[in-house]
């Protein structure tokens, strides 16, 4: 396919869908940027001083590590000054962050997981940022939590950014997913796929199966299903996959399809599944959606549900679209 970069790419979806107008191409590529420095910090590993712990824990009750709170930092570093944001909000910060006074206003609100699969960072494993993009609500004067409370379906981007092998970064703007690959020697995005789309059926499937105990009745029957095998209910031989870093997961289920899964379990209703709403599970909905595939809570579509608070949690089933109300339908019995 003919190469494009990250930017022309913007330029002609909008010339073609009217769909990025300037500020939104500005902060898209403001972020595609602060990812090419996060993926740099990364790739340094124990050469940079940037592995292990920071000894400091976040809101979400976990320690973070030392790239957590880099990535955090260039994230809001690289979009505090262009205007095209009112705000921010992330994983690693309990409340939003306002623009400083020194810097206009714009009209959106980013929100992100600076470097999602952290458990990852210290042993060498894929771990990636996963970003989304809200529209801010009009005549909203100073910014508050909940102007952030808007459900997925009312996103106008999302990506991610994978920091393995290669440094990919999937887009999203509401006409379908494209997927763009760092060159390195010319520090550019390069446009490397175009229009992904997710397989409606896959016979991989990716979970936690050290929680198997803890399972609501209908994620033990959808599994135990294919554990089966062949001489089952499904009469097919499964392959599972967990590579404990959701971007890593996901983008594996863009590129050949499968099921990702997070439920939640009996052990604490209060915490429904592991992954967050507002910066993890919509944007990979909308993406996926995107894609062709699908994405619920077991009940419903992942991008109509109404947030209540900034950092809720919600049980996440995503990807080939058959599979996915397969088990959704297993959850209305
Ligand atoms: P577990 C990473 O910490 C993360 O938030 C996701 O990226 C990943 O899918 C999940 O948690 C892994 O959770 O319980 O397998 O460690």
């Amino acid at each position: 396919m003919k190469r494009i970069s990250l930017t022309q790419h913007l330029v002609e979806e909008q010339r073609n869908h009217n769909t990025i107008p300037a500020e939104l191409r500005l902060l898209i590529e403001v972020v595609a940027r602060a990812c090419k420095t996060i993926s740099h910090a990364v790739g340094k590993g124990a050469l940079g001083d940037v592995l292990g712990s920071a000894n400091i824990e976040n809101v979400q009750g976990e320690v973070q590590k030392k790239l957590d709170i880099i990535s955090n930092e260039i994230l809001l570093e690289a979009n505090e000054w262009g205007g095209h944001l009112a705000a921010m909000a992330s994983e690693e910060m309990e409340t939003i962050h306002l623009i400083p006074n020194r810097y206009p206003m714009g009209e959106y609100m980013l929100l992100f997981d600076p470097l999602d699969g952290s458990s990852n960072i210290d042993v060498n494993v894929s771990i990636g940022t996963i970003f989304s993009v809200l529209k801010a609500p009009d005549g909203m004067a100073a910014p508050t939590e909940q102007d952030f409370l808007q459900p997925g379906a009312q996103q106008v981007a999302a990506g991610y950014a994978v920091y393995g092998p290669q440094t990919v970064l999937v887009l999203t703007t509401g006409n379908g997913v494209h997927c763009f690959t760092l060159d390195r020697e010319m520090g550019s995005w390069v446009l490397t796929q175009s229009n992904i789309q997710i397989p409606a059926d896959t016979r991989e499937y990716a979970i936690n199966a050290s929680n198997a105990r803890h399972w609501h009745p209908p994620v033990t029957r959808y599994v135990n299903e294919m554990l089966a095998g062949t001489s089952g209910p499904r009469e097919a031989d499964f392959n599972m996959r967990w590579i404990a870093s959701m971007v890593a997961d996901v983008h594996r289920i863009l590129c050949r399809g499968g099921i990702f899964m997070y439920p939640a379990d009996v052990r604490d209703p209060s915490k429904p599944g592991k992954l967050r709403l507002m910066y993890e599970a919509n944007p990979m909905a909308f993406i996926v959606e995107q894609a062709g595939g699908a994405a619920t809570d077991g009940h419903g579509r992942i991008l109509d549900i109404q947030p209540e608070k900034l950092h809720q949690r919600v049980p996440v089933f995503l990807g080939s679209k058959n599979e996915v109300e397969r088990v959704t339908a297993y959850h209305k019995e």
